[in-house]
């Protein structure tokens, strides 16, 4: 236990390193970077589903295999600035790419938009790089800047919300669709008392990975006739912007007396709802996907908290993941095919196998399964991220 929490703290450190040394742009150039080469190259006690790993044997564990590396530049694009899980995900990918001896370049749009990272993609085109892993704010919208970056020889990947499967070689996936849908359709099913009004309160309305999870979210409810005492009242966009997100909250309060629950399927989302049903002692539970770090001063099993559960995945993590994905496209170690398989470093899963997407159009790596954050785990875990 006491190894467990030394793990911990020094993944935090590692993280807070990270962070500082990843601002809107960087490359690894920068004085910054050695923040990052210095740090561990892993630690269990950040991975996915597992608090309870023995932390001495992974932080003694080898850095990535960095051939080929070196000379290389790998993008990342997050959806938008200013939200913590972005920024930990390009930590982790951060942490990959340096540690293999790659120039590593981080862009946050401005906004949760298409827009945004449609002229990031074209400036990172301009300047040549070798790949670049999105997460996309548009299935659709960034289809023909990604094939524009293809016809000019870049690498082109998505992790946490994909594109078009046309235009990349693989979607670095933080967990299947379905699993994510089940454990949130069956939340709201507990914390309503399996029947009564509940509402979504989600991120952008053109976000791929928010509308996969509620797609299948409706599908798994309409298809079971267990839920069929649910009533989903309505879909709220707070567009991953905290105000908005809390003002999208107040209204469906305001608007639906007889709310039971409201599901958020975004960390940024999750906070501001978080905080308002809390600080007006709403009886609405809450319930979605959040940082542990953001909410563990709403999680707890009594009145006077908002969120008695919710769930997640390590952003680290999937960072990390997309890291290696890229390493191994621009080594030309894997195409993106399904069937194809690429080495994660120290990463629990390691060698990961891309998988057919559900609709077959292409090819996915699931990171793992999500994880529940209850009072039990969140003390642990708020240290991690
Ligand atoms: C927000 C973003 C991100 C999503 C998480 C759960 O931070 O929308 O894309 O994966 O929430």
């Amino acid at each position: 236990m006491k190894k467990k929490l030394i793990s911990m703290l020094l993944s935090a450190t590692m993280v807070a390193a990270l962070l500082s040394g990843c601002g809107g742009a960087s490359g690894s150039g920068s004085a910054d970077a050695k923040a990052s080469t210095a740090a561990p190259a892993a630690d269990t006690a950040a991975s996915t589903a597992a608090p309870a790993g023995d932390a001495a044997a992974s932080t003694a564990a080898p850095a990535a295999d960095g051939a080929g590396a070196s000379g290389h530049t790998y993008a990342i694009v997050t959806k938008s600035a200013g939200n913590p899980y972005n920024e930990r995900e390009a930590a982790g990918f951060q942490e990959v790419i340096e540690a293999a001896g790659g120039t590593c370049i981080v862009q946050n749009p401005e906004s949760a938009t298409a827009d945004a990272q449609i002229s990031v993609i074209q400036s990172l085109i301009s300047q040549g790089v070798d790949s670049i892993a999105i997460a996309a704010n548009d299935a659709n919208a960034l289809a023909s800047v990604c094939q524009e970056a293809i016809d000019a020889g870049i690498k082109v990947l998505t992790l946490d919300s994909d594109v078009n499967s046309a235009v990349r070689a693989t979607f670095c996936n933080q967990a299947g669709v379905q699993e994510v849908g089940q454990a949130l359709v069956d939340a709201v099913y507990d914390l309503t008392g399996g029947e009564g009004q509940y509402a979504i309160l989600s991120a952008t309305s053109q976000a791929t990975n928010q509308n996969a999870w509620i797609e299948a979210m409706k599908k798994i409810q309409e298809g079971d006739s267990k839920y069929s005492k649910l009533e989903l009242v309505e879909v709220a966009y707070g567009d991953d912007e905290p105000q908005k997100s809390t003002d999208q909250t107040q209204a469906l309060l305001q608007n639906y007396p007889d709310l039971k629950v409201i599901c958020a399927p975004t960390t940024v989302g999750i906070a501001a709802a978080a905080k308002v049903l809390q600080d007006q002692g709403s009886a609405v539970k809450l319930t979605g996907l959040g940082l542990p770090s953001e909410m563990a001063e709403y999680i707890g099993a009594d009145d006077k908290h908002s969120c008695p559960y919710m769930f997640l995945w390590n952003p680290i993590d999937l960072g990390k993941l997309a890291g290696y994905a890229s390493i191994a496209l621009v080594d030309g170690k894997m195409t993106g095919a399904v069937g194809d398989s690429f080495e994660a470093g120290d990463m629990e899963l390691s060698p990961y196998t891309l998988t057919e997407l559900a609709d077959g159009s292409g090819s996915e790596v699931i990171l793992g399964p999500p994880f529940q954050f209850n009072p039990d785990n969140i003390a642990e875990w708020k240290e991690v991220y």
